[in-house]
This record gives C-alpha cells, sequence and structure tokens, in this order.
C-alpha cells in the first residue's frame, strides 16, 4: 500500500505564487485545494490550465469560496478539507496600493494570518496541519545591514510590511506557544509572466511589448534608482515546499543574492525587443530615449522616440529604496539554489508579454478594442 495521498490547502491560489505551488504540488501527487475569493468576472486565468471538473473521476484539485477577513468561512474550510499543510499566500500584496487602504490590508494581511491559525487551533489540528506563511524582504524596509539574512533586524516602511510584520511574528507565536509546525519564508522579490501587471517587472515588459506594436507610446515610472533582488516564482514556490518538509520547523530567507536597478530592468526589457536605449535627465526630468531599433520586435519605434517619462504619482510616502538578499541558510540547510537568472527571467517575460501585444495589435488592426491600460 502507498502512502496516503497528502492534503494541501493553498490561500491565494489564484495569485502569481499560488498558480505555481498549485502546479508543483500536484506533480508532486497532493490533493489540492484552494481559497478563491467571490468576484463579479472570473479570476481564476492563472489556474483555468489545472482546473479540473469537479465531476470527472478522482479529481485532486478543488477551490473553495472564501476570504482571509471570514473566520467562520476559513475554520469552515479547514475542519472540511483537514490539510496535511495550508500555505497562506493570500494577501493584498501591493505596496502601493497598501497605502491607499492601509486598515483593509492589515485586516487581510495581518489579521488574516491569525484567523487561519486560531482555526488551526481551534480544530485540534495543531499536531497534524503544517502552516507556511508568506513573509517578505519589505520586513527589512530601511536596511539595517546588507544583505538582509535570517537575523538581520526589521524595519518596515509601509502598511503592507507593518501588516506582514504582525504576520511573521503571529506565526513564530503560535510556534512557540502551541508547537504548531510553521515557517516563515522571507521571499524577496520574485517574478514571471504570472506577475501582476501592476508590479514594476511586468508594468515594464508589458509596457514596453505595447510600445513596440504600437499600442502604447510611453511608460510612466516612479522611482526608477529601486534595487531589488529579482528571483523566478516557480525556483521560489519549491523553497515553500521544501520548507515544510524539514525535521523541524525554520524561518528561512529565499534570495538569489543579486542586486539590479529598477533602470536597469527596463534596459533589459527594451534589448530583448531590439531597442536600445539611453537615459537623459535626472529626477522627475529623467526620460528614455531610444537610440537603436534592430529586428522586427518594435515596428511601431523609432530612433528618437521618448518611450519612458518619470511621473511623480508612482512615488510612495516612505520606498525602500534597496533590498539584497543572503539565501546562503536556504542553501547550506536545505539545498535550495535559484535555478533561472534575472536576466533570464526578463526575456521569457518580454516573450509572453510581445506574444499577448502582437495579439493585441492584431485585433486593433482589424477595427477591435483592445486592453492597454496601466494603472499603479
Ligand atoms: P498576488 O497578488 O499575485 O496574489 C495574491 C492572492 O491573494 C490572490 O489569489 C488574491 O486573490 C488573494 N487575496 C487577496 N486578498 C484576499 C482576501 N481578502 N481573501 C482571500 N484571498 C485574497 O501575490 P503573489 O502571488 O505575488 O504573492 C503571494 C504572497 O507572497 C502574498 O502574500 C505576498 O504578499 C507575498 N510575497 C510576494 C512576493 C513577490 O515578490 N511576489 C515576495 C514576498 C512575499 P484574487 O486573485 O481574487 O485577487
Ligand atoms: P515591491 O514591488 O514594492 O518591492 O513589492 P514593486 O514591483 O511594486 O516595486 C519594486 C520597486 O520598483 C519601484 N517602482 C515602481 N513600482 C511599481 N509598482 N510601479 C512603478 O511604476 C514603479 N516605478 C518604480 C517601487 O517604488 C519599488 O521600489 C513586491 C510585492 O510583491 C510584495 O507583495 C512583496 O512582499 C515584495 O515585492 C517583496
Amino acid at each position: 500500500m502507498g502512502r496516503r495521498e497528502r492534503r494541501a490547502l493553498i490561500t491565494g491560489i489564484t495569485g502569481q505564487d499560488g498558480s505555481y505551488l498549485a502546479e508543483f504540488l500536484l506533480e508532486k501527487g497532493y490533493e489540492v485545494h484552494g481559497l478563491k475569493r467571490r468576484a463579479s468576472q472570473f479570476n481564476t486565468q492563472r489556474i483555468d490550465h489545472i482546473y479540473q471538473d469537479p465531476h470527472e473521476r478522482n479529481p485532486r484539485f478543488f477551490l473553495h469560496y472564501g476570504d482571509l477577513t471570514d473566520s467562520s468561512n476559513l475554520t469552515r474550510i479547514l475542519a472540511e478539507v483537514r490539510p496535511d499543510e495550508v500555505y497562506n499566500l493570500a494577501a493584498q500584496s501591493h505596496v502601493a496600493v497598501s497605502f491607499e487602504s492601509p486598515e483593509y490590508t492589515a485586516d487581510v494581511d495581518a489579521l488574516g494570518t491569525l484567523r487561519l491559525l486560531e482555526a488551526i487551533r481551534f480544530l485540534g489540528l495543531e499536531k497534524k496541519t503544517r502552516f507556511y506563511q508568506a513573509s517578505t524582504s519589505e520586513l527589512y524596509g530601511l536596511v539595517q545591514e546588507i544583505p538582509q539574512r535570517e537575523t538581520t533586524p526589521f524595519h518596515p516602511r509601509s502598511p503592507y510590511a507593518v501588516a506582514k510584520l504582525y504576520a511573521y511574528w503571529i506565526t513564530v507565536n503560535y510556534r512557540e506557544a502551541y508547537g504548531l509546525y510553521a515557517c516563515n519564508g522571507i521571499l524577496f522579490n520574485h517574478e514571471s509572466p504570472r506577475r501582476g501587471e501592476t508590479f514594476v517587472t511586468r508594468k515594464i515588459t508589458r509596457g514596453l511589448a505595447n510600445i513596440a506594436q504600437g499600442l502604447e507610446s510611453c511608460l510612466y515610472m516612479g522611482n526608477i534608482d529601486a534595487k531589488r533582488d529579482w528571483g523566478h516564482a516557480k525556483d521560489y514556490v519549491r523553497m515553500q515546499w521544501m520548507m515544510l518538509q524539514q525535521e523541524a520547523p525554520d524561518d528561512f530567507v529565499i534570495a538569489t543574492g543579486e542586486q539590479h536597478a529598477v533602470r536597469e530592468f527596463i534596459t533589459w526589457a527594451a534589448e530583448d525587443l531590439g531597442i536600445t536605449l539611453a537615459f537623459e535627465g535626472a529626477g522627475v526630468e529623467e526620460i528614455a530615449r531610444v537610440v537603436a531599433v534592430e529586428g522586427d520586435r518594435a515596428p511601431a519605434v523609432r530612433p528618437g522616440d521618448v518611450i519612458m517619462r518619470i511621473d511623480p504619482r508612482y512615488f510612495r510616502p516612505a520606498e525602500v529604496e534597496t533590498l539584497l538578499g543572503d539565501p546562503t541558510k536556504a542553501r547550506e540547510k536545505l539545498g535550495w539554489q535559484p535555478e533561472i537568472s534575472a536576466r533570464e527571467m526578463c526575456r521569457e517575460m518580454v516573450e509572453e508579454d510581445l506574444k499577448i501585444a502582437r495579439r493585441h495589435a492584431l485585433l486593433k488592426a482589424h477595427g477591435m478594442e483592445v486592453p492597454v491600460s496601466i494603472e499603479s
């Protein structure tokens, strides 16, 4: 007899990480349950390809309507599923938006985590269910040490990061107080073609692909001096699972150990479209001008065009200027190494966004409307 199929519950399954993690766990033979919010339109695009009709024989993928702001709903789902592993990935995850909606962000990102932990305790699942919390490099905020590791002091710089700080410590507290197997993954920025359109990397690859195809004329950016340690979401969800497979629970920094500026990412994405850029001016007057165009990927772009400007609307009330992680502990204790570099990831994201932009350009050429707006 084989081992009983393990059961995982993923909150945030419709998001970037949730979709990759669901794929990963299904491949490992798990029964996967996900929490999905009710929305006025379909919001499952990232997981449609792994959806299994519940009427099929032996389905291993299930979605449950729910919300991290709703305790009774979370308790009911946990009681029904009795998961071996819970991955708490759901969050209002946009830092800039958290300044606009600080109370909601705290409710979901901080109290939502508490609600899940309490539901596990209330149902007496502490000895059965392992818990993963999606913690973040934003905890370091105003950095106290370079590079940042598990022992670096926190100094959060946004309502999002402050909410995640509560979630970090309540996870530690439930581990210490109730012996729950609970881990924090302190993940640095990770991206992919499935990244939300308003995070900086995707905004750049999508925006420049649209410009290349004549769907937009200029990319408006915030602080392009900001530096991040960017990895690929596929590499990072593997580590989320690895963390829950150790003998004892622990917290880990997940990062590449390499840092790049937003400006550099813009240059890469342009290069991948055959566009050479030159940055001119400084501060809010800075622009990026096209120096040369090669190949057939950017038929709408000409040398001399200005395709990036700064819009102070995208500046944040308090900024995290620089983040660089030290993943030594993850490498030494768990043997984890990222496999995809930031440069390769950028290329993959441009490829995917160029495909979409070409499709949209074709629709437009035939007089049909296409969605091109970029917000936040
Ligand atoms: P996304 O923004 O892509 O996904 C967030 C998910 O949370 C979506 O499925 C969303 O649902 C869901 N969600 C939002 N609010 C609620 C709510 N009130 N109740 C239930 N579900 C909700 O985030 P990522 O996949 O990029 O990130 C996953 C987690 O990791 C987040 O917690 C994020 O804060 C954290 N993190 C992310 C990093 C990154 O670089 N990506 C780095 C470090 C931490 P819907 O689809 O309906 O909007
Ligand atoms: P971040 O990611 O805030 O690090 O949070 P984001 O991609 O939004 O910003 C990265 C940096 O780029 C600067 N920036 C811009 N950002 C956006 N979104 N739009 C712009 O136009 C723009 N111009 C410059 C930002 O100011 C910032 O410095 C992400 C989220 O996934 C969090 O949930 C996660 O916890 C952290 O990464 C680690």
